[in-house]
């Protein structure tokens, strides 16, 4: 497999409305991509930051990943996510190198991007997802 790039930080926020306010005015970005992840619980706003994208995660609700990760840590980085040019490739050989995996087959995120989850002990304590572009920019 080939690390293409870092795709995006996926960032998690209690308030997406007064978040996306924030980037608006401090770093001049508008949304290129809103969408809600009903299986995942999850309503993402996308920023480009050069080839890369900045997602700011609103839970759906308390008892969603992401409601959880907000109770007990606070709003922060919740994962970063690695692009690849082949998720099933990349999980066989993160596999293979004895890395512990969430997803063990890929599956579909946000703008129907392939997607897999990594568990976060073996990625310096930082949840990591493999990220296969579906619509690849040119020269990505
Ligand atoms: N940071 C650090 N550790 C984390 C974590 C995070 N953000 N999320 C989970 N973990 C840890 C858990 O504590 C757990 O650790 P232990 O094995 O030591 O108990 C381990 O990782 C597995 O977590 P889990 O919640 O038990 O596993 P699940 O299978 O229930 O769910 C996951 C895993 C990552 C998919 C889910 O927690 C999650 O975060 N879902 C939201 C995904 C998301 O962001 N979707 C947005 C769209 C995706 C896209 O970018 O396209
Ligand atoms: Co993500």
């Amino acid at each position: 497999m080939r690390l293409v790039d870092i795709d995006h930080i996926g960032i998690a926020v209690a308030d997406l409305a007064e978040a996306v306010d924030h980037y608006r005015r401090t770093l001049g970005l508008t949304p290129c991509h809103s969408e809600t992840i009903e299986s995942q619980g999850v309503r993402e706003v996308l920023f480009e930051a050069g080839m890369s994208f900045i997602q700011l995660l609103e839970p759906l609700g308390p008892d969603t990943p992401v409601g959880r990760f907000i109770e007990k840590k606070g709003p922060g980085l919740h994962h970063v996510g690695y692009r690849v040019d082949d998720v099933a490739k990349a999980l066989a050989d993160l596999k293979g190198e004895g890395v512990t995996l969430i997803d063990e087959v890929p599956r579909i995120g946000s703008m129907g991007n392939t997607i897999a989850f990594v568990h976060p002990k073996d990625f310096g304590g930082v949840l990591a997802e493999l990220v296969e572009q579906r619509d690849p920019k040119p020269g990505a």
